[in-house]
């Protein structure tokens, strides 16, 4: 009788948290026809159904609950078809994700059947619905099984990434864990509403290892972000090794903001990465920041400079300071050859060419350099990501323009026909700090909590540039004063999984008392997965369920 007032107490507190959830299932209902959840009233109907509970980040477009439990056991396999290697890739990829914490060896296994033993999951593309688009899914749970159909093996990659979610959270946890691993049964229809849902990684103020990089991009993945743009170059150092310019590299890399030894990525770290991005169904795009940001790169060739005379390595954060010379052939021949062996590496159809502070270049020599530089990203196949100043020098349309700062640029960018990804800085720096106690982080653009976010619509940021015009949404972070994975950690979580939902779910389902709940459902899994996040008191956060995981250590 304790444990059902308990019950009843707790119920309210923690209903949104799987762990939560969970528990309630371990206390066992205190009447037998008493469902988790629901209290317990004599004016209402005896059958209560479970309700799903509301832990998906970005909110899926439809959810609806069907009231069972599925069980995942040591006899789930996972079946896959038709038989792809992209498919059986992920079924190993999920397998992977589920295994460490349930300690199942399960199987990957094409089919060619449509029905399935009690307890398997199903991927499949088999007669995909064309209607959910290549990234959408229909998740189907039910007491039996799980399926997931999509159009596209990404739409498989995506709906997992749901499947995830929908798990208690113990189940990202390292270690061994007793269960049991139980979702409520639903029907998920999904697909995003922005094509382009991005976060980028400033590598050049500090460096970041292969490994750092590979574990951002899982956590990116986790919430649905399909674009990672890597700023490889700046005035404190080059990241990228070219061929047949050595010293940008291992000159221009050496050092980084503070003085520290920087680095680079050599071309088979750098593909590396590509194909790691790819494995996660997420494209690199790289931008060689040009023709301002260069002073590493004007450090290592002196022919670069006007005065063929190559300036010290800067390790401070000033911006606005260095240019390429606009008038000299050989800067062509440069960018040309960067921009060839980067497009050789790179499998998406993007390159960004930054084209950001250019504070020493006149308009007419800017835009006669972002002219040059639009047609050398052509003449590679490639179409050409500029911040939004490019919008000023007549570019092909093709060409995509980065919104950060100035509403009229924005405006420009589309009267010339240009598609425009959405990052404001105001709204979408995660350097910028959370509030005047956060202890990294930059002010310039204000403080951005996480309700600040949140609440704001890339369609109605600015006037006159309306939901068609834009491709999409992208936080950068920079990272001045961001050193180890731990500060990009701590400055990403938990804004990130907001941009998140802003470009994957529609705009008439997002808002924030019910999304900070849902992302309160999330404390546990970041803490599960390790994750140095923000406990922002904004946010209720779920109860953690840190104890069973260090239990198990
Ligand atoms: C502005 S936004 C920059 C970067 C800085 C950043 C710091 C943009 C295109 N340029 O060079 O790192 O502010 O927040």
């Amino acid at each position: 009788m304790k444990i059902c007032k308990i019950q009843k107490k707790v119920q309210k507190v923690i209903q949104f948290s799987s762990l939560g959830f969970l528990l309630i299932l371990l206390m066992g209902s205190c009447e037998k026809d008493m469902s988790p959840f629901v209290l317990h009233d004599n004016s209402q109907p005896t059958v209560n159904p479970i309700p799903a509970p509301d832990v998906i980040i970005p909110l899926p477009v439809s959810d609806v609950p069907t009231g069972k439990l599925f069980t995942l056991t040591k006899k789930t396999n996972i079946y896959i078809s038709p038989d792809i290697q992209a498919l059986r890739e992920i079924g190993h990829y999920l397998a992977d994700k589920l295994m460490f914490a349930t300690g199942y060896e399960i199987r990957i296994l094409p089919t060619t059947l449509d029905i399935l033993p009690e307890g398997s999951i199903w991927l499949t593309t088999k007669d995909g619905n064309p209607s959910l688009g290549e990234e959408g899914y229909e998740l189907n749970v039910t007491q039996k099984s799980i399926t997931l159909f999509a159009f596209t093996p990404c739409g498989v990659f995506r709906g997992i990434q749901t499947l995830r979610q929908i798990f208690p959270s113990s189940i990202e946890a390292p270690t061994i864990l007793p269960g049991p691993w139980q979702i409520v049964t639903r029907t998920i229809r999904d697909y995003p509403r922005f094509a382009w849902r991005g976060a980028m990684l400033d590598v050049a103020r500090h460096f970041f290892s292969v490994e750092d990089v590979k574990h951002y991009i899982d956590l990116l993945a986790y919430y649905k972000i399909n674009v990672l743009h890597l700023h490889l170059t700046d005035d404190q150092g080059w990241r990228i090794m070219i061929e047949s310019w050595p010293d940008l590299a291992i000159y221009g890399g050496s050092r980084e903001v503070g003085g520290g030894p920087g680095g680079y990525y050599s071309q088979a770290e750098y593909a590396d990465l590509v194909a790691y991005a790819k494995s996660r169904y997420m494209m690199l795009v790289p931008e060689i920041d040009m023709p301002g940001h260069t002073n590493a790169a004007l450090a290592s060739y002196p022919e670069l400079n006007a005065n063929n005379v190559a300036p010290p390595l800067y390790t401070g954060t000033h911006v606005g300071f260095s240019s390429l010379s606009v008038h000299k052939d050989i800067t062509y021949t440069f960018v040309s050859d960067v921009i060839k062996e980067v497009a050789a590496l790179t499998p998406g159809p993007y390159i960004h060419i930054g084209g950001d502070e250019a504070y020493l270049l006149s308009d007419s020599d800017y835009n006669f350099f972002i002219q040059k530089a639009d047609s050398i990203v052509r003449s590679y196949g490639k179409r050409m990501v500029g911040w939004e100043e490019i919008a000023r020098a007549n570019i092909s349309s093709s060409s995509i323009s980065q919104h950060w700062h100035s509403s009229n640029l924005a405006r420009t960018a589309v009267q010339k026909d240009l598609k425009i990804v959405m990052s404001p800085a105001t709204k979408a720096y995660m350097d910028m700090k959370y509030n005047n106690s956060t202890p990294l982080g930059l002010t310039w653009a204000g403080y951005t909590n996480v309700q600040d976010a949140y609440t704001w619509n890339p369609a109605t940021q600015i006037d006159g540039v309306a939901e068609n015009m834009i491709m999409g949404v992208e936080a950068p972070l920079w990272t001045e004063t961001i050193q180890a994975i731990d500060d990009i950690e701590f400055m990403t979580f938990p804004r990130l999984p907001g941009y998140a939902e802003i470009g994957w779910t529609p705009e008439a389902l997002r808002d924030w008392d019910t999304y900070k709940i849902r992302l309160g459902s999330h404390g546990p899994k970041l803490e599960v997965m390790g994750i140095n996040f923000y406990y922002s008191p904004l946010v209720p956060w779920g109860i953690t369920d840190s104890l069973a995981v260090a239990t198990a250590r």
